[in-house]
């Protein structure tokens, strides 16, 4: 068994966020963690010391250490009656509102308790798509509708964030896998490209897999020596065609059960795969999608797609999600698999392997133990510059 749960009483004080918009500060942070024998009621109202107005709320539940942790969550996770709440899954988050589909797969349109916004360590992002919560479904009031309340958010793993004037914004939570589809020809194949969207599935912890597709443009035997570096690397790679259905079984295989993303540039074929899975989502093809060659894009939220054989596809607003954030130079090197364990080999603990010398991984590149072209790759994404 994993760690003893201990739930106890946690009191949080918050500025009233009616009146004006919260600012992330320190109080988010600080909460008194003694037991209080005094549980007050909810919403009371207080004037603090310093003249504000604050409120104060007795949650029970488990504190959560998220310092350092990659998936931003919530610092507190409230105790739920799951005799009165049910466990759900995001579809897409509109402003105040989410789609939650149930475990029987109904879809709930929910609003989130207020506490929710205080508890998170990321303000602006309370509930995105792809959160697993807990959710309550009020007495109805004569509306057909299906109406609910997320009570709680779990803990969220492989979370994705698209960065923007330098913020991070949060897109979805527990992607279990990352399909990095590319064209064998028309668009070219981009191998940087795919080591770029690797480090970043890396560093979120999810599941990379690597997808060729328009295979019927070229001759294959082309491919292997491309096959064989990534292989030998532990990744799995999928050739696909759209055209002669070769692959689609084995890329649906891949798809059951997880919670997916598509990753690649425009027209290497994303849409024609997933509509060839899946016919109903009957995706646009062909056409130059949200994210044109300028870089405008006029969707930002990302939403989930029911397969209907088991899984999830994240419908993504572009690429660009998959742009790595605030990645330092330093941290490269770990997330290339052929790269890391020579690193231990170099003379000088802090190598770069870029202008030392007595370097392990510069010596595996030249008697050829390290691809040539994913040094460079390296070498591209640790100056940070796109290929
Ligand atoms: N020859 C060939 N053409 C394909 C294949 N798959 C897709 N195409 C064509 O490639 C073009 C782009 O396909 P899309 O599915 O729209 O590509 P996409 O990746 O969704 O592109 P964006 O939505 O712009 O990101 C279309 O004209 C497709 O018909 C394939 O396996 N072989
Ligand atoms: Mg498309
Ligand atoms: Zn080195």
């Amino acid at each position: 068994m994993s760690k003893k749960k201990t739930s106890r009483k946690i009191r949080v004080a918050f500025r009233k966020n009616r009146a004006e918009k919260p600012r992330r500060t320190d109080w988010t942070r600080k909460f008194d963690e003694h037991g209080f024998e005094d549980v007050t009621p909810e919403s009371e109202e207080r004037i603090s010391g310093k003249g504000e107005l604050v409120k104060h709320r007795t949650v029970i539940g488990e504190v959560q250490n998220t310092e350092g942790v990659n998936h931003p969550g919530f610092e507190v996770l409230p105790d739920v009656d799951f005799t009165k709440c049910q466990a759900g899954r995001v579809l897409r988050v509109f402003g105040l509102n989410s789609d939650v589909e149930s475990e029987d797969g109904k879809i709930y349109s929910c609003v989130t308790r207020r506490i929710l916004k205080t508890l998170t360590t990321d303000q602006r992002h309370v509930v995105i798509a792809g959160d697993r919560v807990a959710f309550r479904v009020p007495e109805q009031h004569g509306s057909n509708r299906l109406e609910g309340i997320i009570e709680r958010v779990e803990p969220r793993y492989g979370t994705l964030a698209r960065s923007s004037r330098n913020r991070k914004h949060l897109l979805v939570a527990n992607v279990d896998q990352a399909v990095i589809v590319t064209s064998a020809n028309e668009p070219r194949l981009k191998p940087n490209f795919i080591d770029r969207v690797l480090v970043t599935a890396e560093r979120a912890e999810i599941l990379p897999v690597i997808c060729i597709n328009k295979i019927d443009r070229i001759d294959v035997a082309e491919l292997q020596p491309l096959i064989g570096v990534y292989s030998q690397m532990g990744y799995k790679v999928i050739l696909t065609s759209t055209i002669t259905c070769f692959g689609i079984e084995r890329l649906r295989k891949q798809l059951i059960g997880r919670q997916s993303v598509f990753a690649g540039q425009s027209g290497v074929g994303k849409s024609s795969l997933l509509n060839l899975l899946e016919p109903e989502l009957n995706l646009r093809v062909g056409e130059i999608s949200e994210e044109n060659e300028k870089g405008k894009h006029t969707t930002t939220t990302a939403e989930l797609l029911k397969l209907s054989f088991g899984g999830y596809v994240v419908d993504t607003p572009g690429i660009r999600q998959f742009m790595l954030w605030d990645i330092i130079p330093e941290e490269v090197s770990g997330f290339f698999r052929d790269i890391h364990p020579f690193e231990n080999l170099c003379h000088y603990p802090n190598c770069t392997h870029t202008h030392e010398d007595r370097c392990a991984v510069k010596n595996g590149v030249a008697d050829g133990r390290i691809d040539l072209r994913r040094y460079d790759s390296y070498l591209a994404i640790r100056e940070s510059k796109d290929e």
